[in-house]
């Protein structure tokens, strides 16, 4: 148990977008420029994050697992269930946590990919994170199938989620470009605010688009921190 300091509560800021558009690398960005600028932080992967979560993960990820759309979509719930005390502590301790993915890519991987049903999954979703909302969302726009070439994984070949066919990844991709939309985000008030960010560029310049965004949302945030280069 994390214990509460006095101040406000921290925020919670998830980096979201199909594979390989640089949501990791931006997490380590956005999270260095909140230190630099003395705002606690600390990143979070979905699924994972947690002893759990990652057991989770591990099993979502392999290859050589067949797992059923329902079961899958199960198991990422149970990693987020069990991720929200921590995030929950992190918050009320008044640390910002800077979330690698969350309840959005169960939007567009097991709704828009799998084609499971909304109402259900997204109920579901409520069940796991108990009517939580971010405070802000960015969606990280890369043509998906440059991302999807971005990843090397070290050699191992694809994952069993990236091994899906083109047409999953290409609905999947749709699915962010359509949680832009401002019919989408108000027929969404669970998801909270969610805001596009052009990711093509170097690291640094999409860093600089990422901190901009933030900064749209909270003015003051980043004002102690010195530019980034
Ligand atoms: N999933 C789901 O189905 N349902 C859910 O509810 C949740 C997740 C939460 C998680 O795998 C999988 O789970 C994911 C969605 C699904 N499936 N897939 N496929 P993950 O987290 O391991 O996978 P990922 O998020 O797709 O991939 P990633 O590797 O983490 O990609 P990324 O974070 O967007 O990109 P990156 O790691 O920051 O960068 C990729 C490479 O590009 C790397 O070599 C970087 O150095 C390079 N890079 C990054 N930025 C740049 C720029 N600006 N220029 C050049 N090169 C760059």
């Amino acid at each position: 148990m994390i214990r509460p300091a006095a101040g406000h509560r921290g925020r919670m800021i998830v980096l979201e977008g199909a594979e390989g558009v640089g949501k990791t690398t931006q997490a380590g960005h956005l999270a260095a420029a909140l230190r630099e600028a003395d705002a606690p932080v600390v990143i979070v992967r979905e699924p994972g994050a947690t002893w759990l979560g990652e057991k989770i993960r591990g099993l979502l990820l392999d290859a050589r697992v067949d797992i059923e759309p329902p079961a899958e979509a199960f198991l990422f719930l149970a990693a987020r269930a069990q991720l929200m005390s921590d995030i929950r502590d992190h918050l009320e301790a008044g640390t910002t946590v800077v979330a690698d993915r969350f309840f959005l890519s169960t939007y567009a991987y097991q709704i828009a990919g799998r084609g499971l049903p909304a109402d259900l999954i997204q109920s579901a979703n409520q069940l796991a994170v108990g009517g939580f909302k971010p405070d802000l969302t960015l969606v990280l726009n890369f043509p998906v199938h440059e991302g999807l070439g971005r990843k090397g994984n070290g050699g191992r070949g694809p994952d069993r989620i990236e091994q899906a066919s083109a047409a999953f990844h290409e609905s999947v991709a749709a699915a962010f470009q359509e949680f832009l939309t401002p019919e989408w985000q108000r027929a969404h008030p669970e998801c909270g605010p969610v805001a596009g960010v052009d990711a093509t560029g170097t690291e640094a310049a999409v860093a600089r688009k990422v901190i901009a965004t933030v900064t749209e949302w909270w003015p003051s945030l980043f004002e102690s921190a010195p530019l980034l280069g």
